[in-house]
C-alpha cells in the first residue's frame, strides 16, 4: 500500500498540533488509519505527549529538525507506513523551520516516489500574524523571525489561515483574498480546529492532490539562522507531588508567573506550553505571543503524583529563560508540593544545516 504524507508547517503557535489532533479524530472516525510525526530540537515534547491522548500512532523525531535529520524523518515515515501500516501520515515540522520545499519536499519526491504520495506543503498561519505581515509589519517578532514566517508563506503550496473562529468572517475573506494576491503560487484556505469550519475542504485537498513542492523560496541562511537563534528554547519535565494539590490552579499560577517575567523582559513569546499528566488524564496550558493570553484544556481529578512537562520558545537567551523557569517553579513548589526535575534542556538553535537542499523542482 502506498501511504500519503501530509506535511503541516507554519510558525510557532499557528495551530499545527491542534490541527493534527482534529484531523486524526476525523480520519479515524472514517476508518482511515493515520499516524503522526512530531519534531523538535530536544526531547520532552509537549506536542508528542498531548497527541498520544488522541489514540493514534505518534512518532517523534527529536534532537534536530526534519531538514537537518532527513534520515530520522525517513525512518519515522517507514515506521508509521511500514510497521504500523498507516495509510495516512501527518507530520509537523518545527515552527521556526523554513525552506522545506528545497530540503524536504524535493528529496522526498525523488527518493520516495514509489512508496509515498506526497501531499501539497501546507503552511498554517495565525490570522493576526498574517494581517500584520500583509501590512508590512513583523507581527511582534524579531525582524529575522518575521523573515522566517514570510519565507514559510512564500514556499507554501497551500496557505491555511488557522483559528478562523477568532476574527469576524469578513476579515477572514479579506485575508484570503490579500494572501492569494501576495502569494499567487499557493492555494489559500481558512479553517478552525475549534469549530471544525473549513477542515473538510482542506482535508479534501491534501487527501487528493500531489502538487507538492511546486516552487522554492529563496532563503538567506544567515537571516534564517539569526531568526532561529533569537529564540531561547526550553524543554523540561518535573515529577510533582502534593497530597491536596489543585493542579489546575498551580498550572495557571505558573503560566501567570512566566507571563509576568516575559513581559518584564519585553520578551516576545513564540510559544509556551505546559502539560500535567496522570495516567489517562491531562491538563494543558498554552500561551502564544498574542497578549500572552493563556488557554487551558483537559481535566484532572485529584491526583497526588503528576508529571509536568514545560516547553518554551521565547525571545531571550537560553540562560535567562532557564532562570525564569527555575525561579517560577521554585515559587509554585512550596506549601506541601515537592518537585524533582526529570530532565531539562535549554538551548538556542544552531545554524540550519540541511541534509539535502535542492535548487531545482523534482
Ligand atoms: N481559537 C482557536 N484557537 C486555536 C485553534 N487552533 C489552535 N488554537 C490555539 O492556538 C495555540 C497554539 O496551538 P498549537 O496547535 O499548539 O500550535 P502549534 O502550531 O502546534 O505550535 P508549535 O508547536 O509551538 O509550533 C493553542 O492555545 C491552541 O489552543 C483554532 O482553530 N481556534
Ligand atoms: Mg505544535
Amino acid at each position: 500500500m502506498k501511504a500519503r504524507l501530509i506535511i503541516v508547517g507554519g510558525f510557532l503557535g499557528a495551530g499545527k498540533t491542534t490541527l493534527l489532533w482534529e484531523s486524526l479524530r476525523k480520519l479515524s472516525a472514517q476508518g482511515r488509519k493515520t499516524g503522526l510525526i512530531t519534531n523538535d530540537q530536544a526531547a520532552e515534547l509537549v506536542d508528542t505527549a498531548f497527541l498520544e491522548y488522541a489514540n493514534g500512532v505518534v512518532e517523534e523525531v527529536n534532537g534536530s529538525c526534519f531538514c537537518c535529520n532527513f534520515k530520522g524523518f525517513s525512518e519515522a515515515i517507514a515506521e508509521i507506513a511500514g510497521k504500523e501500516a498507516c495509510e495516512l501520515i501527518i507530520a509537523e515540522p518545527v515552527g521556526s523551520c523554513t525552506d522545506l520545499s528545497a530540503t524536504i519536499l524535493q528529496p522526498l519526491k525523488e527518493k520516495f516516489n514509489d512508496s509515498l504520495f506526497i501531499a501539497p506543503l501546507t503552511v498554517l498561519v495565525d490570522p493576526d500574524r498574517l494581517a500584520a505581515i500583509l501590512e508590512g509589519g513583523n507581527a511582534g517578532l524579531h525582524e529575522s523571525a518575521a523573515y522566517i514566517l514570510r519565507k514559510q508563506l512564500e514556499e507554501a503550496d497551500i496557505i491555511l489561515i488557522s483559528k478562523s473562529d477568532l476574527p469576524d468572517p469578513d476579515k477572514i475573506e479579506i485575508l484570503k483574498q490579500k494572501a492569494a494576491v501576495r502569494w499567487p503560487l499557493a492555494k489559500v484556505f481558512a479553517a478552525s480546529s475549534k469549530t471544525g469550519d473549513g477542515l473538510d475542504r482542506w482535508l479534501e485537498e491534501v487527501l487528493s492532490s500531489t502538487e507538492a513542492g511546486t516552487h522554492l523560496a529563496d532563503v538567506d541562511y544567515d537571516v534564517y539562522a539569526e531568526g532561529e537563534a533569537v529564540l531561547g528554547w526550553y524543554n523540561g519535565s518535573f515529577q510533582l507531588k502534593g497530597k491536596e494539590a489543585d493542579w489546575g490552579a498551580l498550572l495557571n499560577r505558573l503560566a501567570q508567573l512566566f507571563a509576568e517575567e516575559f513581559e518584564k523582559s519585553e520578551a516576545s513569546v513564540g510559544h509556551l506550553k505546559m502539560l500535567i499528566q496522570n495516567g489517562h488524564q491531562y491538563l494543558m496550558a498554552n500561551m502564544t505571543g498574542k497578549n500572552n493570553e493563556i488557554t487551558m484544556k483537559g481535566s484532572l481529578t485529584k491526583a497526588e503524583d503528576v508529571k509536568l512537562t514545560v516547553n518554551a520558545r521565547v525571545q531571550m537567551s537560553p540562560e535567562e529563560l532557564e532562570s525564569v523557569i527555575n525561579g517560577s517553579m521554585a515559587l509554585v513548589c512550596q506549601d506541601g508540593i515537592s518537585c524533582a526535575t526529570i530532565a531539562s534542556r535549554c538551548l538556542s538553535p544552531g545554524r540550519p544545516n540541511p541534509t539535502y537542499r535542492y535548487s531545482h523542482i523534482v
